[in-house]
C-alpha cells in the first residue's frame, strides 16, 4: 500500500484498519486527505486477502469535519471541486466490494459524520459525538449528509439534527439508529475487531453480493430490488463457495471459502 501522509493502513489478518491521521486538527477532511482516501481506496479494492475495512481516526475524534480553515478560503470553483471530490471519495467507500464499519472512537462531525454514514455499518465508543453542525456555520451538509442521515434515520430526525446543528452522544446516536453499537473506549476497537473478523468469517462473494443488493435496493423500487436479490442469489448458487458452505453444514465441519 503506497505511503500517505494523513493515513495509516494496517492488515491484521482478513481485515484492513484505516486509521485517518492528522489528530492536530481533529482530522478534519482537507483535499490533501481525500486525495490520499481516494487513492488508498483504488489501491485497496485490488487486495483481495482482505475481506473488511475499518475506518477510523487517530487520537480523539473520528473525523470532525470538513476542514473549515481550508474551506475558509475557497473558490467558488475550488468549493466545487472539494465537493466533488469528497463525494466521489464517500461514494467509493459505498461501493467498495467488501463491508466497511465506521469505527466511531471520538467526534463525528461534519464531514466525518457523513464519512460514518457513508461506511455500511457504525459502532461509536462512549466517548463519540456526533452531528452535523454545518448550518452553525452559514453551508448546508456538503457530503452526503441531507442524504443519508434521511436514509439512515429518517427524514424528521434529519431534519431535526440538521437544522439544529446539535452535537449528540453515542448512547443517543443509538437510539436513533445512527449507530448500532456503544462500547466503552478501552475496549472499542478489540470489539469492533471481533465485529470485523466475525463478517469476515462467513461467505465472501455472500457478503459482497448482499451488500450490492442492499445498496441496490435503496436506490430502486422494492420490485427492483427483489429482481436484483435473485439474480444475486442465483449468482451466488453458481459459485463454489455456496457449494462449499452447504457441504460444511452437513458434513458438521467449518467451511473453508478457499476451496474451490
Ligand atoms: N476544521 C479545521 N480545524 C479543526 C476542525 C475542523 N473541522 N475541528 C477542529 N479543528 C482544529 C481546531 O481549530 C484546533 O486547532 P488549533 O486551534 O489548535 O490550531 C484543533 O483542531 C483542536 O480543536 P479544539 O481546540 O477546538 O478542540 P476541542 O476539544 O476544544 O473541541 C470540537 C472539539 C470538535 C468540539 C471543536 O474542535 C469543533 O467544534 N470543531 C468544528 C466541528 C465542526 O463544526 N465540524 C463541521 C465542519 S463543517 C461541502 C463539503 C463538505 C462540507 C460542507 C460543504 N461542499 C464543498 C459543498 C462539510 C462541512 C463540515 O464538515
Amino acid at each position: 500500500m503506497g505511503d500517505f501522509k494523513n493515513l495509516v493502513y494496517e492488515k491484521k489478518g482478513l481485515v484492513g484498519v484505516l486509521k485517518i491521521n492528522r489528530p492536530e486538527v481533529l482530522n478534519a477532511l482537507n483535499s490533501e486527505v481525500l486525495v490520499e482516501m481516494s487513492a488508498f481506496l483504488d489501491e485497496f479494492e485490488q487486495d483481495k486477502t482482505v475481506r473488511v475495512l475499518v475506518i477510523t481516526g487517530e487520537g480523539k475524534a473520528f473525523v470532525a469535519g470538513a476542514d473549515i480553515k481550508a474551506m475558509h478560503s475557497m473558490t467558488q470553483l475550488e468549493g466545487r471541486e472539494f465537493s466533488m471530490l469528497g463525494h466521489s471519495v464517500f461514494s467509493k467507500i459505498e461501493n467498495l466490494s467488501i463491508p466497511v464499519i465506521a469505527a466511531v472512537n471520538g467526534f463525528a462531525l461534519g464531514g466525518g459524520c457523513e464519512l460514518a454514514m457513508a461506511c455500511d455499518i457504525r459502532w461509536a465508543s462512549e466517548k463519540a459525538k456526533m452531528g452535523q453542525p454545518e448550518v452553525g456555520l452559514g453551508i448546508t451538509p456538503g457530503f452526503g449528509g441531507t442524504q443519508r442521515l434521511a436514509r439512515i434515520c429518517g427524514p424528521a430526525i434529519a431534519k431535526e439534527l440538521i437544522f439544529t446543528g446539535a452535537v449528540i452522544d453515542a448512547n443517543r446516536a443509538r437510539e436513533i439508529g445512527l449507530v448500532t453499537n456503544v462500547l466503552p473506549l478501552d475496549t472499542f476497537m478489540d470489539e469492533v475487531m471481533k465485529l470485523a473478523e466475525q463478517i469476515a468469517s462467513q461467505g465472501p462473494v455472500a457478503v459482497t453480493l448482499s451488500k450490492a443488493a442492499i445498496n441496490k435496493g435503496f436506490d430502486s423500487t422494492f420490485a427492483t430490488g427483489a429482481m436484483y436479490e435473485s439474480e444475486v442469489f442465483g449468482l451466488c448458487m453458481s459459485h463454489p463457495q455456496a457449494k462449499e458452505g452447504f457441504s460444511a453444514f452437513i458434513e458438521k465441519r467449518k467451511a473453508d471459502w478457499n476451496k474451490e
